[in-house]
């Protein structure tokens, strides 16, 4: 990553790319400016999903989680802006709360789901916590 620019990693879970959603959820990125640095549709391995999903592993949901991520291909991509932009924070907003129910609407959650456990796009939290699932899902060379 350039060290002027801001990555944060976003993705599709299975059943909205079942729903066919991922070309409504690509766009809002797209029209916001968010510039593209990796993508990919991938069906990934419950480990690979247990290492993404670390923090949460002594959560109730977890294995239930890992399960549903593993069902079906995933659209994993890193998108970036320049430092100062806040793409990490844009990004959340844009993504909505993690429970649909107190999501407004215009957010991607707020529009297209209705309960926690099928909230559509997991995205980075926090500056700091993007490198991690960028180097999980995509090599150097797969970000460009
Ligand atoms: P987010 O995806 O908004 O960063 P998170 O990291 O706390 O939220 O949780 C990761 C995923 O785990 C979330 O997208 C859906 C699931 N999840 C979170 N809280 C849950 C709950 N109370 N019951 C069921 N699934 C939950
Ligand atoms: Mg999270």
């Amino acid at each position: 990553m350039a060290a002027n620019k801001e990555c944060t990693f976003i993705a599709i879970k299975p059943d909205d790319v079942q729903r066919g959603l991922i070309g409504d959820i690509i766009k809002r990125f797209e029209q916001k400016g968010f510039q593209l640095v990796a993508m990919e549709c991938q069906q990934v391995s419950k480990e690979h999903l247990q290492q993404h999903y670390i923090d949460l592993k002594d959560r109730s949901f977890h294995n239930a989680l890992v399960d549903y991520m593993n069902s079906g291909p995933v659209v994993a991509m890193v998108r970036q802006g320049l430092k100062g932009l806040n793409v990490v924070k844009t990004g959340r907003i844009m993504l909505g709360e993690t429970n649909p129910v107190d999501s407004k609407p215009s957010t991607i959650k707020g529009d297209f789901c209705i309960q926690v456990g099928r909230n559509i796009c997991p995205g980075s939290d926090s500056v700091e916590s993007v490198e991690k699932p960028n180097a999980l899902w995509f090599k150097d060379d797969e970000q460009v």
